[in-house]
């Protein structure tokens, strides 16, 4: 057998659903720093949506494969072609508004997609350690701090979709004995966050108006509390639970909680602005569920994986602005290079 041969049959491998979304992307670079062969699921779209993953892309290690969560054609074949050592579910429609206007889709989707992934480990890979991102949009109307224990409320049909998903790993688990665990991940962002969700909205937003490129931001309701971690301390926390000895489920969060308000607040301030110089109501932002306050305890990952976030609430908020600043620099550029 030639070294060649043995180094490739040595490699571990990897696969990720989503991977040119934000934490797809995190985790993507995190998988090849340490070695692993990462094949990434992306869907087919006329328009490019590599960005976030442009810098890796000549990357021996990565090959992008084309595919669908509603597809089980294209699951499968990735599946029987690459047996991999660890499989990350990234992939769902993930905008919790939007799952209202679109409910079926986002079921097959977020919901049946993950039994597609499931029923295909079962037959063709069942050694394949699976993480599922799990959500605690799960929590919804559970007003209290929300750990393994809580009881799900789902407030959507995105958390309907993401709690079936859910329960469908526990009962792999349970009836197969496969290694699959779910990551409860409360809200992680960065500045790969996309510009619809709300964090990065407002740092868009704070920045754009910094430099006379936009003069409102249009809002829903910011009272709502969320409790926000970086992306990248998220699947630091998804590699530990897929390649722990034993699976489980966990709390992925920052312990802490600010509302909205208290997010426009630090973003405006670092730009020296006042947020309420600028922010509108718009009701097309409201959700006809809303979920008012998600406040994770995640005790049991931090003890049982030694998983602890790296990153603050307020560093977070720093790099989202930096990144922003030059981003909307750019468009300055452009925009004067036009006149
Ligand atoms: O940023 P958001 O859209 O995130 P949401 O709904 O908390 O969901 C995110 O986190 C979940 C984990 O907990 C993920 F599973 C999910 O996929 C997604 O990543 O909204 C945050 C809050 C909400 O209360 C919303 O009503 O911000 C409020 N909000 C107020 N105005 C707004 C806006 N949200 C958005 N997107 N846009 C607004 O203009």
């Amino acid at each position: 057998m030639l070294i060649l041969d043995i180094i490739i049959l040595m490699t571990k491998s990897a696969v990720i659903t989503g991977i040119s979304g934000q934490a797809g992307s995190y985790l993507a670079e995190l998988l090849l720093n340490k070695g692993y062969k990462v094949y990434g699921m992306k869907r087919r779209s006329s328009s490019l949506n590599t960005q976030r993953i442009d810098h890796i892309f000549e990357n021996k290690n990565l090959e992008l494969v084309y595919g669908d969560l509603s597809d089980q054609s294209s699951i499968d074949n990735l599946i029987i072609n690459t047996k991999p050592d660890l499989f990350f579910n990234m992939a769902a429609m993930s905008h919790v508004r939007v799952s209202f206007d679109i409910p079926n889709y986002t079921m097959d989707v977020t919901g049946t997609g993950v039994v597609r992934i499931l029923e295909s480990l079962r037959k063709n890979s069942p050694d394949t350690h699976f993480l599922q991102a799990s959500s605690s949009e799960m929590f919804g109307g559970m007003n209290e701090v929300q750990d393994e224990e809580t009881k799900f409320h789902p407030r959507s049909p995105y958390a309907v979709a993401k709690a079936a998903a859910y329960y469908m790993v526990v009962n792999y688990r349970e009836a197969y004995n496969m290694h699959v665990s779910n990551a409860i991940c409360f809200n992680y962002e960065s500045p790969r966050r996309g510009e619809t969700f709300v964090s990065r909205k407002i740092t868009r937003a704070a920045t754009r108006i910094k430099l006379g490129l936009q003069d409102k931001l249009y809002m829903g309701n910011v009272h709502a509390k969320r409790d926000w971690s970086h992306a990248k301390d998220t699947v630091d926390a998804m590699f530990k639970i897929a390649t722990a000895p034993t699976a489980c489920d966990y709390v992925v969060s920052s312990d802490e909680n600010y509302s909205i308000e208290q997010f426009l607040d630090k973003a405006f301030s670092k730009v020296g602005l006042n947020y309420k110089d600028y922010l509108e109501f718009d009701e097309k932002y409201l959700r006809p569920t809303e979920v008012d306050n998600l406040l994770g305890n995640s005790s049991k990952i931090r003890k049982a994986l030694g998983w602890a976030p790296k990153y603050t609430f307020d560093a977070l908020v720093d790099e989202m602005i930096e990144s922003d600043l030059e981003l909307a620099g750019h468009e300055l550029l452009i925009k004067n290079n036009k006149k």
